[in-house]
């Protein structure tokens, strides 16, 4: 195989992190009736999970995990809020205005 050119490097890398990104998976979970819409969510390194709010309140999102530790803020209903698991490990994620409400992320290899 001949040697790649600087041009045709610089392509191939773009087209593998297209590919990478591709591949990502994406989920969602709902904020309803002051629960989260599952108690438990298992992903993959590098996948995202889009919080929503669907209650007519302020919900909050944030993690003290060391995995990831994260704060998302409070936002109101309709509203939505991502993150990106770059870790593996399990990641337990709370609301701080309902402390009764918890979902558990375990993060793949
Ligand atoms: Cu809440």
């Amino acid at each position: 195989m001949k040697m790649m050119n600087k041009a045709q490097m610089v392509v191939f890398t773009g087209l593998m992190a297209f590919v990478y990104t591709s591949y990502a998976g994406e989920f969602e979970v709902l904020q309803k009736d002051k629960k989260f819409s599952q108690s438990g969510l298992t992903v993959k390194v590098g996948d995202s999970v889009n919080f929503k709010n669907e209650d007519p309140f302020f919900h909050n999102v944030f993690s003290l995990s060391d995995v990831k530790t994260f704060d998302l803020g409070s936002f109101p209903q309709g509203q939505s809020k991502k993150v990106i698991f770059d870790k593996p490990g399990t990641v337990e994620v709370e609301c701080a205005i309902h402390p009764s409400m918890k979902i558990n992320i375990e993060v793949r290899k």
